[in-house]
């Protein structure tokens, strides 16, 4: 087992110094000619690099898509992998110039860590995941079981929660990286092991035999996930949310990277807006008026990213839930770009 900080203590003592390397990131982003996006290394679908170290997942391609929108070319990003506990003190410290790493949207990462959550691109929630001859169908059974978990993660935080406010004991098993704790847990060191759901199914897939694992249908918190920022730089963190809602709002007007070109083309003036055929959105946030017709041409909708990585053409299968657009069922809602 690593050694690690405390993990919501460590970030807080470079909070004050923050604001010291937050103005004028877009600036830096363009003289540097790449974007330092703090990833996740090993998370299947949402981020980790393959043996050549190219990167995929669904953060990866929001990292590439304001390298789309801020350059016209998606490639132009440095990914640098963050472990939990490091993630916030490399943005506070400048080291990237956004955080998309699965991370949670919280107050006190906001309030004193000095950060702002630009959006929300998966919301999710906290879960377990057992071996099925545990026989138990609730997490509610748990009661005095060992549980694997990650350490600077609100999963720590809600786990004893959960166990306190249901009178329940248990014995948690902290690890430094997500590796670790499924290792330890596939060795049978844990009964339980616990994480944001959208990661258990991408955490099983590592297990020597995934079928001999059940995930638990409670969900015991709200991990609204999105890209975080440094507080002081409004345009940098307007651009940063702005380049999430342009892909939910490619998806709900029907705009994929397949048809843009012939979208071009449109009568309907929203999507006239958000391919930039008509008015310059992108001036004022320091891009180029058709930022939103790059991201789409060279990333995606949000819905196509979210298939690819994580729905339907992946391994992790997961269904759109709580993802799919708000006219569809779900939460997913972007401002209008007008
Ligand atoms: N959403 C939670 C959890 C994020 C998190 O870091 N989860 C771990 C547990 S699976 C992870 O992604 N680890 C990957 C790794 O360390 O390689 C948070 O923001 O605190």
């Amino acid at each position: 087992m690593m050694k690690c900080i405390a993990p919501f203590v460590a970030a807080a003592a470079l909070a004050v110094g923050a604001t010291a390397v937050s103005a004028g990131t877009l600036d830096q982003v363009k003289q540097r000619g790449s974007l330092a996006c703090g990833s996740n290394p090993g998370l299947p679908g949402f981020g980790m690099p393959d043996d050549k170290g190219q990167w995929s997942g669904f953060d990866v391609d929001l990292c590439r898509a304001i390298a789309a929108a801020v350059f016209n070319d998606p490639t132009k990003v440095k990914f640098i992998p963050l472990t939990a506990t490091d993630r916030f003190t490399a943005l506070q410290s400048g080291e990237i110039d956004v955080l998309i790493r699965n991370g949670t949207w919280t107050q006190s990462r906001e309030a004193e860590l000095g950060l702002l959550f630009a959006g929300v691109n998966y919301y999710d929630g906290q879960g377990f995941m057992v071996r099925k001859k545990l026989d138990i169908s609730s997490a509610l059974e748990l009661s005095g079981a060992s549980v694997c978990v990650q350490q600077g993660t609100t999963t720590e935080v809600n786990l004893a929660d959960f166990f306190r406010s249901n009178n329940m004991k248990y014995d948690p098993v902290v690890f430094a990286t997500a590796d670790e704790a499924i290792k330890a847990y596939d060795s049978g060191r844990c009964d339980a092991f616990t994480t944001d759901v959208s990661q258990l199914y991408g955490e099983r897939l590592k297990l020597v035999n995934p079928d001999e694992h059940v995930v638990l249908p409670n969900v015991i918190s709200k991990e609204p996930l999105g890209p975080a920022v440094r507080q002081g730089d409004d345009q940098w963190f307007n651009l940063v949310k702005w380049v999430n809602f342009a892909m939910i709002d490619a998806e709900e007007l029907g705009v994929t990277k397949a048809n843009v070109d012939d979208n071009l083309k449109s009568d309907n003036p929203e999507i006239r807006r958000l391919l930039g055929v008509e008015g310059d959105y992108g001036k004022s946030m320091g891009v180029s008026k058709d930022w939103a017709y790059y991201i789409v041409k060279q990333v995606g909708s949000y819905g196509e990213v979210f298939e690819r990585n994580l729905g339907e053409g992946s391994p992790l299968k997961i269904k759109r839930g709580l993802n799919a657009l708000w006219s569809k069922g779900g939460i997913q809602y972007a401002p209008p770009i007008i």
